[in-house]
């Protein structure tokens, strides 16, 4: 399969023609995997039926990239059916300076999805192939270990910042840390930025002053008994599908899971649920204050009423907390008002 890339005249990349699904016959002629540089313990070769050692000196340690590649042995990469794309249709593409673009969404089917706690599927590179960023399904429930060669991915933490490895047959592993690279998803945009790395490409920009990648939307998480709290959420915190639902409360603070799985709150923690935490409001009452705890991946709707007309907006917008703190605060004038009621409310981000 060839694709080629032209730069049109607003700087934006596209593809000049759309790819196509790989079929098998594409798959039994996809070349073998050179080598799996960062591997420092092995390198593998090809042979009828599946792979061997070599007995040939190994890549220097000081090629390798980051300490966790070298417990992995090698994954076979296959690609499987996967669910649909939520990277964008047209902000999609990533660039490495060694190896040129590479297509996050090369069609609907094998694009990269981006779910609340991980990645999976595949992008796409001309000049290497397939790239593997997991297959979905965590062994634990909600984060790859990426400790073995049939649980690894990339992981989408809470903050935004993005680990783990993918994999490409043709290039071996491609590390996300946030030590060098730093790559992140910034929730209220859905646009990636920083950097991943592969021993045999590079460094691989997740944007470019050419182009964008975005996730249009985080897909709607597994929930396997319909109760409303992701699956992946459940395991994260309780190792069960079966602990927490509408009606539990495991840390007796008043709010329950379910609340606690939407504001993206410790449902193990008392201290921590959503709530106004301070309020003020000058002599004339025409300026107010408030504090309210926040989670990095929430958004926040800050609402006025008088508990008699409905709850109307105050005037923010979604809000996006603040970095590097539990609590953000708004400040808006208002008409002076002898009473006046607020609420707030906590938004999954890029999520309908
Ligand atoms: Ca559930
Ligand atoms: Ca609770
Ligand atoms: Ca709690």
């Amino acid at each position: 399969m060839r694709v080629a890339y032209r730069k049109l005249a607003f700087g934006k990349v596209r593809a000049s023609k759309s790819m196509q699904p790989l079929k098998n016959s594409n798959l039994n002629s996809r070349p073998l995997p050179k080598s799996l540089s960062c591997l420092w313990a092995i390198r593998i070769s090809a042979v009828r039926g599946g792979f061997r050692l070599l007995d040939r000196p190994f890549p220097s340690r000081s090629a390798c990239f980051h300490p966790i590649l070298g417990i992995l042995v090698f994954a076979f990469l296959a690609l499987s059916a996967a669910a649909s794309s939520t990277i964008s249709a047209t902000d999609r593409f990533a660039h490495a300076a060694n190896a040129g673009w590479i297509d996050f969404r090369p069609d609907g089917t094998h694009g990269v999805r981006v779910d609340e706690s991980f990645l999976s599927g595949y992008a796409y590179a001309a000049n290497f192939g397939w790239i593997h960023f997991g297959d979905g399904s965590p062994e634990n429930g909600h984060a790859y270990t990426n400790t073995s060669s049939t649980d690894y991915g990339v992981n989408l933490a809470p903050d935004g910042s993005l680990s783990g490895l993918a994999y490409s047959a043709n290039i071996g592993w491609i590390a996300f840390e946030q030590h060098w690279g730093q790559p992140r998803l910034d929730y209220s945009t859905g646009r990636f930025s920083g950097h991943a790395h592969a021993a045999n490409a590079g460094w691989i920009a997740l944007d470019t002053p050419f182009s964008d990648l975005v996730a249009s939307s985080i897909a709607a998480p597994a929930d396997t008994h319909g109760d409303g709290i992701s699956d992946a959420w459940e395991m994260e915190h309780f190792e069960k599908l079966t602990l927490s639902s509408v009606s539990t409360d495991a840390d007796g603070d008043g709010v329950s899971d379910h609340q606690e799985y939407l504001a993206g709150t410790d449902p193990l923690d008392a201290a921590s649920h959503l709530r106004i935490v301070s309020h003020s409001h000058d002599k004339d009452n025409t300026r107010t204050s408030l504090e309210f705890t926040t989670a990095p991946n929430r958004l926040y709707a800050i609402q006025q009423g008088d508990l008699k007309d409905k709850w109307i907006d105050a005037g923010f917008g979604l809000v996006t907390p603040e970095s590097g703190t539990t609590t953000t605060t708004r400040t808006f004038v208002h008409p002076p008002a002898s009473k006046l009621f607020f609420r707030v409310q906590a938004w999954k981000p890029l999520q309908n």
